[in-house]
């Protein structure tokens, strides 16, 4: 099935913004006569000026709708919308008559466009009357909300990306830039090669291709970040290093914060055992934290993700306010954010205890403002349940209907399987989705069919504040609808029409910038009460504008708190005192390892896009523990072996084993985007204990405790076919996409009674036009076999005892071409090329396709020292630039530095 485009003029561009990470790189997006979207970096978007990453280069290859959701459903049966929208809206209003509005919910989404979520928030606090609207932004941000909103009064990100190009040093804390916000990464490493002066100190238990840019890595501790940075409050005190008028003038709390600081981290050497860092390191970092005025520390899930992430957050912004360095060129804190709207989503206020417009719940000047602005019945009176608690009361039937958008919380929360009983006891679970078989959306009795990117309209903002347009191109299939729509007509039906007269999302943009300048008073830092009459020409129009956008500042304003006055009520700044406190979770004899969890390079979050672009899989192809050796070998692990993973729950993953002495021995890594649709059970989720921040309710996903061993099978093997198998027997798989098949990783721990029967019905039975060669071993239980189809390779599965395969790199290249050869056929089944042809590799370089040994190859041959000699060689890093750090590690592997 591909996408019909009839309305849309063929070879023009469409200036859009990339669907990923919060650094909001700008797009455009091409169609051509066969409906193919190619996608290329927009020079003129301030985000990225040209540039993209790997998932944004590949973009084209994500746009399908082979597996999409194209019809409401009921129960499973397809129904028209007015059906489906009547269904939801009565059975929503039936359960608020009969047990109050707490007892719906909404669970929504980062990845939502600020209209879609304008409107949601909308409904659910000023007309069902309830706060139980959260969102995954919870998982992801909250920490950091709650933090500035401490030292500031307000939720404010005050700097912009400018200013990683115009610091001397760059402190990257618990970001794992290089593969997270790439676009960002190479804008540092561009500024890096243009100015070797600037410093750049990476913090990370793990070494990580971000490391690779870093004059200084330090492998924290897990969980002891706030010891470092009350560590260095303290030595910029020694060191003279305060900005005495600054903290005088613009902020308050400051010696308590310093005693609670000399508290817990009085000299270097405290520091330095707390936090499991050589000495000299750590005064190297304070050292030049100290002398070096223009400082940016960017930090992420590293920090954010912890049970005492809000604490950890302003331990980094005390050191930014002791030496008054917020709001000017080159320094500031600043979190990198995650979705690619999840700061449009705190603007809205869509997240349990924020109201809208950056209002407050519990204010309730606030309150009646509000309420009177969308003239609504009612509004909440208190904070909701925030994600964890929410889907709790789910679970314990306190909360009778939830409406699931754009999120799969069974994959991402914590204690994932609690989540899933939760939502199968729930009397409604209704899902907004543009895919059909996700973990989540199996378990709906409603599924609503929502148009995603490429086809929806809108805006979201991004880590800098910048708003920017995400436009359609392509026409919805089916029957989907974008979410603002579904919404808005729930609420119609629910009967609140006059509140939801909404027709396009340039109407919803409208009120929500008005709403931010409403008896606002330059009481609330977030307004754009300048783009409150933005005709529907101009906001079709819009160029990327970053907040606040007023009368006095109508073209945006890239610097916040530059003058100092902060939105507390008396417009200083906190200092706040922190009590470094370690992770909940303990390791013990019996659950030896810290669980360590986030991203890989190509892969988004549940693999619903990404999962299905033959570029983006080729990188890492099954989910993995990363494991020191010495650990691995203590626990009689082999590499790329299968392992159990199991944490205090009794709940266990199967992933494969990959050693790397870039882990700290006591630490393991797990990535989090595997799920049921993608493997047999490598759903991390499910591993993770529930402890959360007190304050911003965040859970701590980079520190659950674990305990490992060698999962052994019966047998192992691949399978590479065209046609997606059902599989059978294989208690362990893994599949990803290439171009044009299906690859398994698979083992086994029955064997099925007759491998060659099994073969044919997993790969498909021989007919005319169609060959089976195979090959048995039964002494060494080798078994192998092909079907090819008019000379072309169809399938191939190779069975063995052990992990000892053939590599696949060759074989995959064969499912590239047209016909295969009799010499290709006659190696076929050993799983080696002919001698005239070789076998490349793992692809390392997504955009063209360029394998790590002939790379490594290529390296050695003709002495390349560079990465850039390597793109001059094999084009490898020099389209997108997302492998270059893997380039330098194998430059730093083979020539040693
Ligand atoms: N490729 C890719 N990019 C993405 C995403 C994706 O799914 N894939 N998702 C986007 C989203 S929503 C988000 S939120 C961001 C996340 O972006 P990041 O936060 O950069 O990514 P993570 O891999 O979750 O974690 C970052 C690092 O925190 C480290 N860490 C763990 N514990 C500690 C600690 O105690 N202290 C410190 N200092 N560091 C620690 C981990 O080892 C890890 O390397 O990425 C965004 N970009
Ligand atoms: N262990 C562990 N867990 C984590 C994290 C971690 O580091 N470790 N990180 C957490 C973080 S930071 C995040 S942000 C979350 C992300 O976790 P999720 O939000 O659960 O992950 P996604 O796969 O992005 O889910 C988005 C869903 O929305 C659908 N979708 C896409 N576009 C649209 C649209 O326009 N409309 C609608 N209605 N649906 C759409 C997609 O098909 C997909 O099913 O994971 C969190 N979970
Ligand atoms: S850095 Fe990559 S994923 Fe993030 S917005 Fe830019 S192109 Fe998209
Ligand atoms: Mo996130």
């Amino acid at each position: 099935m591909s996408y019909s485009n009839p309305s849309k003029p063929k070879n023009l561009f469409t200036k859009t913004t990339c669907p990923y990470c919060g650094v909001g790189c700008g797009v455009l997006a091409h169609t051509d006569d066969y409906g193919v979207v190619t996608v290329t970096g927009d020079t003129e978007h301030p985000a990225n000026l040209g540039r993209l990453c790997s998932k944004g280069t590949a973009l084209g290859e994500t746009v399908y709708l082979d597996e999409r959701l194209l019809y409401p459903e009921i129960l499973g049966e397809q129904v028209s919308w007015e059906q489906a929208l009547a269904t939801v809206a009565g059975r929503f209003s039936k359960i608020i008559a009969a047990h109050g509005a707490d007892a719906v919910a909404l669970y929504v989404s980062g990845q939502l466009l600020t209209e879609d979520y304008y409107v949601a928030n909308k409904l659910m606090k000023g007309f069902v009357g309830s706060s139980n609207i959260d969102t995954n932004s919870r998982l992801c941000m909250s920490s950091v909300v709650a933090g500035y909103k401490r030292a500031f009064g307000e939720d404010i990100v005050p700097g912009c990306y400018e200013d990683l190009e115009r610091a001397k040093l760059i402190v990257l804390v618990g970001s794992n830039t290089a593969w997270c916000h790439p676009v960002l990464y190479q804008r540092i490493v561009d500024t890096k090669n243009n100015n070797p002066d600037l410093q750049i100190v990476n913090i990370d238990p793990r070494k990580t291709q971000t490391s690779s840019v870093a004059d200084l890595h330090l492998a924290i501790r897990p969980g002891t970040d706030s010891v470092l940075f009350n560590g260095l409050l303290v030595w910029l005190e020694t060191a003279g290093e305060h900005n005495a008028m600054y903290t005088r003038n613009f902020t308050r709390g400051m010696q308590a914060a310093l005693d609670s600081a000399k508290n817990s981290a009085a000299s270097i050497e405290i520091v330095a055992e707390k936090c499991g860092l050589p000495a000299n390191d750590v005064e190297a970092f304070f050292r030049l934290f100290a002398r070096t005025e223009r400082t940016v520390t960017a930090f992420s899930q590293g920090i954010n993700q912890s049970s005492s992430g809000v604490d950890k957050i302003n331990s980094i912004i005390n050191c930014h306010l002791y030496t008054g360095r917020i709001g000017r060129p080159g320094m500031g804190p600043f979190s990198l954010t995650g979705q690619p709207n999840a700061m449009g989503g705190r603007e809205v206020g869509g997240l349990a205890n924020q109201l809208a417009a950056h209002m407050e719940i519990h204010n309730e000047t606030h309150r009646q403002r509000v309420k009177r602005f969308w003239n609504s019945p009612v509004i909440a009176k208190t904070e909701g349940l925030k994600a964890v608690d929410l889907f709790n009361a789910i679970d314990e039937g306190k909360i009778k209907a939830v409406w699931i958008i754009a999120s799969n919380p069974i994959v991402s929360l914590p204690e994932a399987d609690k989540v899933r009983s939760a939502l199968e006891k729930c009397e409604l679970v209704i899902v907004s989705d543009c895919v059909r078989e996700t973990d989540t959306v199996k378990l709906a009795h409603i599924r609503l069919p929502a148009t995603t990117w490429g086809e929806k309209d809108g805006t979201i903002t991004n880590s800098e504040r910048c708003i920017s347009r995400q436009r359609s191109f392509l026409q919805p299939p089916g029957l989907a609808k974008p979410d603002w729509w579904i919404v808005t007509e729930v609420a119609r039906k629910m009967g609140f029409t006059d509140a939801f007269p909404y027709t396009s999302p340039v109407e919803i943009f409208r009120e929500h910038a008005r709403l931010s300048g409403f008896e606002n008073e330059n009481e609330r830092l977030f307004n754009i009460d300048a783009l409150a009459d933005i005709t529907s020409s101009q906001y079709n129009a819009l160029t990327p504008i970053q907040w606040p956008v007023t009368r006095q500042s109508p073209n945006g304003t890239a610097r916040l708190l530059s003058a100092a006055r902060f939105s507390t009520t008396d417009k200083k700044a906190n200092f706040i005192a922190i009590e470094p406190r370690l992770p909940a979770n303990a390791c013990s004899t019996d659950y030896p390892f810290i669980l360590n969890t986030g991203r890989v390079r190509d892969q988004w979050h549940t693999m619903t896009r990404t999962g299905m672009s033959p570029r983006l899989s080729a990188h890492t192809i099954e989910s993995y523990v990363e494991i020191h050796p010495d650990d691995a070998h203590r626990h009689a692990i082999n590499d790329f072996e299968i392992v159990e993973i199991t944490n205090t729950l009794g709940k266990s993953i199967y992933v494969r084993a990959q050693f790397s002495d870039k882990q700290q021995p006591g630490s393991i890594f797990v990535p989090i985007h595997w799920n049921q649709q993608f493997s047999s059970q490598a759903r991390v989720g499910s591993l993770i204990k529930a402890v959360l921040d007190p304050i911003s309710g965040q859970p701590e996903f980079k520190h659950s405790v674990a305990k490992i061993r060698p999962w052994h099978a019966n047998w192992y093997g691949f399978l590479i076919s065209r046609h997606k198998p059902a599989l059978k027997y294989a208690s362990y798989w893994a599949r990803s996409r290439g171009k044009g098949f299906w690859r398994y990783e698979v083992a086994g721990q029955v064997n099925p009674e007759d491998w060659s029967e099994h073969a044919r019905t997993l790969l498909g039975r021989v007919g005319e036009q169609e060959n089976w060669i195979e090959f048995y071993d039964k002494a060494r239980f080798h078994y192998r076999a092909a079907r090819i189809v008019n000379d072309r390779l169809d399938a191939c599965i190779f069975i063995y005892p052990s992990n000892a395969l053939p590599p696949r790199d060759w074989l995959i290249s064969l499912f590239q071409k047209g016909t295969i050869t009799p010499e290709e056929r006659a190696s076929l089944l050993t799983g080696t090329p002919p001698a005239d042809q070789q076998d490349y590799g793992r692809i390392v370089c997504a955009c063209f396709n360029i394998g790590e040994k002939l790379i490594t190859q290529t390296i050695r041959a003709n002495s390349l020292r560079t990465t850039d000699e390597i793109g001059q060689i094999l084009k490898a890093g020099t389209n997108c630039g997302s492998c270059k750090p893997e380039l330098s590690e194998y430059l730093k592997t083979i020539w040693g530095h």
